[in-house]
Order: C-alpha cells, then structure tokens, then sequence
C-alpha cells in the first residue's frame, strides 16, 4: 500500500493516533488531524508532532473531507460518528491502525491476542517467549503501544505480537493474523458495539480471515469458541485446563501437555507457574500453543512461565501495612476480570470496585463474593447500581466514598490484620480516570501515603 503525497486523516490524536502520524510522517503521506479535545489537553502528543507540519483540527471531528484520501480513527471512537458515516457515503475508507499496519506489512508474522480478559497478561507473556527464544518482536497493541510506529521501523522477520481489542477489530477488513488466540468471551462494552452479539463478532474478526497457512488458537473450555468451530478455514489449536485433548495444550495429571495428534510433548509441571489463579493458567496454556505454533522451544517456555511475575494493575501486589496486603487490578474493567481477581485472592478481602458504566449487570460478581469478601467499597458512576445488586443478594457491609483517597483509607479502617484490600473495580475508568493506568496508579499512591502515615 503506498501512501506517498495521499492526504490521511487521522482521527482521536492519542496513544495510537500519535503512532499513526509518526508512521504517515515516514511514509511520506500528507496528514490531517481531527480531535475533538482543545490544543491545550493535546500539548504533550503534540510535542511529540511538533515537526510535521500536519493540518489540525482541534476541538471538532467536523473536517471537510473533500480531498481526503483514508481515515484511520482511535480505535474506541464509534463507526456511528458523523463524520465517519459522512466518509462512508464518499466512499473514503475508514480504518483502525492494525489493518494499516496489515496492509503495510502483508507478508506478515503477526500474533494476534483477543478476548475480554487476560489479553495483557497473555499478550506480554507470549512477547517473553519469543524475546527469550531469540526473536526480535515488539508487543503492541491495546497494550498501551500504537503498532504502526513499530511496523514502519521493523524487519521483515520481525514477530508481532498484539493485543487486539473488540475496538480495534470492528473495523478490520483484511487483517489476517499468522496465529490468533481467543482467551474467552463474556458480556463486556455492550453499550458501545450496541449489542453482545456484535461485542462477539467483533472479536471474531481476529479469526476470519485466517486460512490453511495459518493457525487459530481457542479456549475449549469457553463454550461460545468451541461453537464457532465450523466457521473456521484455519488449523485449529485447542486449550483447556478441564478437558484432554486430540489436538492441542492440556493439564494431564498435573504436566502442561501439547498433544500434536502425533505424540505427547511435556511441558512442565502447571504447579510450576509463577502467575497466581485459574485465569492465569488458561492465558498460558493459550501462549503456550501459541509458542508452539510458532516453533518456540519447549524448554524457552518453561522457563519463561517458571518466573514471569505478571503485569502491572492485574493483581499486583503493592504493599503490606500491619500485615494487610493491598493488590492493584485496576485492569478488572468488566465483572468477569473481577470476579477472576477475587477467586485468585485467599480473602478476607475488603474491595474496593465502581467506574464508569457500560452497561453490565453485576449478579455474578456479587454472587462471587461468596463469603471471601468481608467489605464492599463504592465509588464512580455505577456505585449505586452495584450497592442496589449487592442489596438484592442480601450483602449489606457496603461503603460509598467519593475518590480513591477515601476508598483506600475506609478499607483500610475496615480491615484486620491478614485481610487483602483488592482495587477490582468491575467498571472501565472513564468516569473518573484517563486511563486504568492513571487508577491504578491513583490506588497505589493512596496505599503508599497511607504506609508513611503509619
Ligand atoms: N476522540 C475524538 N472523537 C471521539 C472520541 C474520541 O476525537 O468521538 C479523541 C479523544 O479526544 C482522544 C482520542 O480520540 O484524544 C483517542 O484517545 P483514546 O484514549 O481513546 O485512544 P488511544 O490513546 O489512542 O488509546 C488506544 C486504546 N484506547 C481505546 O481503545 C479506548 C488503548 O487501549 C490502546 O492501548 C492504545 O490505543 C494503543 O493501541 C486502552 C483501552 O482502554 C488500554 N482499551 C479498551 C479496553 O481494553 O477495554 C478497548
């Protein structure tokens, strides 16, 4: 795809759409940039642009679209826009970056990682076994690195590897992966796909491109990919942590195994994991036959899995004062990350949840608490509908704060020695935060004040 002299406009100038115009810039394209943010809340991205003589249109996505050649919108705003549906009927095509960075680079060796939970860990996990097996890889992605910047910079033997999120994907055409993994499927961003059902075929999208030459990697145990099977044209790797299998990584008396249809490869222990819980052992099996796929040596993995410690805001542990432990997973953005947060967790804990809502419903994450949760503490857009649900199910120790400070010391107050104060809000941030980062960092910062308090 050349795009010497086209004129792109990009659309949201944050993380990716920075990427995107340093990759254009190189490219020689003539860029344009629309962000309905002012001048004055963009001033660090662009810095980052300074030089490049891009035409702005700051405080508006209404830009004339005359002599406008493609689009590449920020993955999280919606093909609902008016400007992209204006684009749309002057046929102007309008796409996020990984499929540009598809098309640049066709010939590809991109892994791609989707599903509702477990991408960043999965996702950092599998770059470890390709750095530590030699390769030269750049993990991208939702994982907070816009790809196109990395792709215009590469090799051609190269591996990426990306996290891809249900954003990213709705708007992908061609984007056809090497290998692509979906760790599960559970209700999440229904209010901005419109439906679970589109929620599902946007992640989907990873997979349907793929053919014979490539490889297509599925949890066994998540019932909504086992059914997608005959919608495949792909070679199909299978894991599971319940279940044998013909085909695929397994748990067989207490080995992670690779069954190849031919023989049985053993892995190493699954008790051997660094990474605590259920959850983290399904996101290795899925790396693992990924590794596999992709000819990574046994003993590399092994290796990697025996002392990877995990990613930042997914059950990291911060601190101890007057031995309670505080754990970060600012990353539980849906209930079903933090009910996995809390089954991962020994308890007492006191938690700390509430965000912005997109419209989930909070039944089973209550019904998690399951006596392991002493103490429930709210805040952000959704506190009252969590209070009202944890009501329904006859859990009434609940606490409505108002920022992060006051969360971290009510909980705090509240908890025993040997208790756990968990940050798992079930809820995106937006409401109150950036980022999950910035939330993270918030709850971590509150726990260390606290520490030199004491
Ligand atoms: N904007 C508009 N018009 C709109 C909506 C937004 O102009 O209608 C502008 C905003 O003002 C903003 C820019 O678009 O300045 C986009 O910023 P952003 O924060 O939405 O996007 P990026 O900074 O580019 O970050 C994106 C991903 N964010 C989303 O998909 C919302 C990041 O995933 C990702 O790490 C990054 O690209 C690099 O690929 C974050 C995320 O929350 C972690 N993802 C969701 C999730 O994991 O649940 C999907």
């Amino acid at each position: 795809m050349n795009l010497k002299n086209k004129n792109v406009l990009i659309l949201g100038l944050g993380i990716s759409g920075v990427s995107t115009v340093k990759a254009l810039n190189k490219l020689g394209a003539s860029i344009i940039i629309s962000d309905t943010k002012k001048e004055e809340e963009l001033k660090d991205f662009l810095e980052e642009i300074d030089s490049y003589g891009a035409k702005l249109y700051l405080g508006t996505n209404d830009v004339p679209l005359e002599d406008v050649d493609l689009i590449i919108k920020s993955p999280g705003i919606p093909l609902g826009l008016p400007i992209i549906q204006k684009a749309e009927g002057l046929n102007i095509e309008v796409m996020t970056d990984i499929e540009l960075a598809y098309r640049l680079i066709p010939e590809n060796k991109f892994v791609a990682i989707t599903g509702t939970n477990g991408k960043t860990t999965t996702t950092t996990l599998t770059g470890e076994f390709f750095k530590n097996a030699g390769y030269s890889c750049h993990v991208v992605g939702n994982i907070g690195v816009g790809i196109l910047w990395e792709a215009v910079n590469s090799s051609a033997d190269d591996i990426f590897v990306i996290e891809t999120s249900s954003f990213q994907l709705e708007s992908t055409k061609c984007f056809k992966p090497k290998v692509s993994l979906i760790i599960n499927i559970t209700p999440d961003h229904i209010n901005w796909h419109g439906s679970y059902e589109k929620y599902i075929d946007a992640k989907k999208k990873v997979l349907i491109n793929q053919d014979s030459e490539d490889y297509t990697v599925l949890n066994y145990d998540d019932e909504i990919l086992r059914s997608i099977k005959n919608e495949l044209h792909s070679n199909v790797l299978w894991f599971s942590v319940n279940n044998a299998l013909d085909n695929g990584v397994y748990i067989d008396e207490d080995y992670i195994v690779i069954n190849t249809g031919s023989e049985k490869i053993k892995v190493m222990p699954w008790k051997e994991i660094k990474i605590p819980g259920r959850h983290n052992l399904e996101n290795a099996l899925g790396s693992v036959a990924i590794g596999y796929a992709m000819g990574v040596d046994i003993s590399t993995m092994a290796n990697v899995l025996r002392t990877f410690e995990g990613v930042e805001h997914r059950i990291e542990y911060v601190t101890t004062i007057d031995k309670i432990k505080f754990y970060n997973d600012s990353k539980g953005t849906n209930p079903d990350a933090s009910i996995k947060a809390v089954e991962a967790l020994e308890g007492p804990i006191v938690l700390i949840a509430g965000g912005m809502d997109k419209g989930n419903e909070f039944d089973d994450f209550v019904k998690s608490f399951d006596r392991k949760v002493k103490a429930l503490i709210l805040l952000g857009e959704t506190k009252e509908k969590i209070k009202q649900t944890a009501i329904n199910y006859g859990f009434n120790n609940i606490y409505i704060v108002n920022d992060m400070k006051e969360a971290v010391n009510k909980s705090f107050e509240l908890a025993k020695s040997g208790d756990e104060i968990l940050l798992s809000p079930a809820c995106a941030s937006w409401d109150m935060y950036k980022s999950y980062e910035e939330r993270g960092r918030d709850f971590k910062k509150a726990a260390f004040d606290l520490k030199e308090e004491k």
